[in-house]
């Protein structure tokens, strides 16, 4: 028998009618069986966390919710081999990089939010009017209400948890809808908030699929206040349109076809390393990485010499694909890039390992070159451990070729010379551009996308203004 997850609905677990089975990516077999929440129960769900924003959780200072993301935090890592166990059985990912970035993040969302509140300032105006009248206005920060939030697979509880924290954080009750692949370290996380003392109903998990299911109930819902999403560009198109006829504040993190910008000067081994990181970590799913590189021409063959090398020696310790349809997705891009004149200088196939994992979803990592900027492959979104490297010649082609895409998540510039990754950062169409390394996270800084990468920024006081809104009080002195 293996374990049923079910939504955790006004601080009680509860059963959906239809279950649907949690995979385990590395060997195919079920983990876990869940039970998806109906219509029904996603209205119980927000009138659970409406009731707890209109007790004793809207009553809470900044102090008492602050000492309560501390608490979470604790909670999880009291639990912290748990986490990783649940995370790695749903996403199949080493349990080496669960250990090190999934679920340390997770902690440290919590804790991060619960000093940015206390410390979060708002505007105060002494105003004087031509007329000789005065007074002072001052904002003051109120939470929303009820916040449905709803994530992907990739990184589902670093993702689930850099939402629920900020919210929570400004005194709003939230709804989550975590991906249908990966339901377990959300349903863990209501476990850890009975442990940290958090009233029922500000913390609630409907399970299910988009359409026609537990993410199209809540994104339609009229008693939503605000909608988080983190996925994929098409899906944020389907949620604004259900969410628009109640409108509301709506905050997207969407898909990526991020650049890697890499000049001769750059110091090969730390690029090489950089690089290994954003085109493979977490085989290839992560937003921010990198799926098109361009190299200055005077280092382009031993760049990809190198890369080559770094992704062969890296392969069999890669962790699968989501699933057998992502892999499906992937598999035809390397299918397509053959077809669109692509050289494959590595990769390009399915591994075969003798053992379970031939059950899994598995695919080799690849390094693509010889593609025209037009390829459907140099533009759309892989999402797997596949890059394609181009050379240009000058600091201009480079730039241009870079910000060609209609996405605009996250950027990196590989040099040594200062002065020229400045120049370059400016000009980065992307909402991040890192110099010299890659994923190296402040979490307080501004995180979002242009274009189709998304609409708003989280990160410290940005995710603050999302969850909260500012109330102007004018007083006559
Ligand atoms: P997805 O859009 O398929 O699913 C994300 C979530 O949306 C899931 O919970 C899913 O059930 C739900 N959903 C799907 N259709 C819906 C609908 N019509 N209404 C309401 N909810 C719906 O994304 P995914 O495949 O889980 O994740 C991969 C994608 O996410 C990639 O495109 C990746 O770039 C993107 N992503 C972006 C960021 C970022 O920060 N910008 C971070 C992680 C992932
Ligand atoms: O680091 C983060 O805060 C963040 N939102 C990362 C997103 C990664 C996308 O897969």
């Amino acid at each position: 028998m293996v374990p049923q997850l079910d939504s955790f609905i006004g601080g009680r677990f509860r059963r959906g009618p239809r279950a649907f089975p949690d995979i385990h990516p590395v060997d195919g077999s079920t983990v876990a069986c869940v039970t998806e929440a109906t219509a029904d129960m996603v209205d119980e769900a927000v009138s659970a966390a409406r009731g707890a924003v209109a007790g004793d959780w809207g009553r809470t200072t900044v102090r008492e919710r602050a000492a309560a993301l501390h608490r979470i935090a604790d909670a999880i890592e009291a639990r912290f081999d748990e986490f990783v166990a649940r995370e790695v059985a749903d996403t199949g990912k080493p349990v080496a990089l669960a250990s090190r970035l999934d679920v340390p993040r997770a902690a440290a969302n919590f804790r991060i939010f619960a000093d940015v509140i206390k410390t979060a300032c708002v505007e105060s105006f002494h105003t004087e009017m031509p007329d000789g009248r005065a007074a002072l206005n001052y904002a003051v920060r109120k939470p929303l209400g009820v916040v449905g939030i709803i994530t992907p697979w990739n990184l589902p509880l670093l993702l689930l948890t850099w939402k629920v924290a900020p919210a929570l954080a400004c005194g709003n009750a939230v709804v989550v809808k975590p991906s249908e692949e990966t339901p377990w370290t959300a349903t863990l996380l209501a476990d850890a908030m009975r442990t940290a003392g958090i009233p029922d109903g500000v913390y609630n998990v409907v399970h299910g699929f988009g359409p026609g299911s537990a993410g199209e109930f809540l994104s339609s819902h009229p008693e939503i206040d605000a909608i988080t999403f983190t996925g994929e560009t098409r899906t944020g198109a389907a949620i604004m349109a259900a969410a628009a006829s109640t409108v509301k504040p709506l905050s997207f993190e969407l898909g990526g076809k991020n650049a890697a910008v890499v000049f001769a000067d750059c110091d090969f081994d730390e690029t090489i390393d950089g690089l290994a990181d954003a085109v493979f970590l977490n085989t290839g799913q992560v937003c921010l990485c990198a799926e098109r590189v361009y190299v200055e021409r005077a280092v382009f063959e031993h760049i990809v010499g190198a890369l080559k090398e770094r992704a062969e020696a890296l392969a069999p310790n890669l962790g699968p694909l989501i699933s057998a349809q992502h892999r499906e997705k992937v598999l035809s891009y390397y299918r397509l890039a053959r077809e669109e004149g692509a050289c494959v200088e590595t990769g390009g196939g399915v591994p075969q390992f003798g053992d379970r994992r031939d059950n899994g979803f598995f695919v080799e990592p690849t390094i693509l070159t010889g593609l025209p900027e037009s390829a459907r492959c140099v533009k759309e979104e892989i999402f797997g451990p596949v890059c394609h490297i181009a050379p240009f010649d000058s600091e201009d082609e480079a730039i241009a070729k870079a910000n060609d895409t209609l996405y605009g998540l996250a950027a990196s510039i590989w040099t040594s010379d200062l002065k020229r990754a400045h120049r370059v950062a400016a000009q980065m169409r992307a909402g991040i551009t890192w110099v010299n390394c890659w994923f190296l996270r402040d979490l307080r800084t501004p995180f979002g996308g242009v274009g189709l990468s998304g609409i708003g920024r989280e990160g410290g006081l940005h995710s603050l203004n999302f969850y909260s809104a500012l109330n102007n009080v004018c007083v006559k002195l």
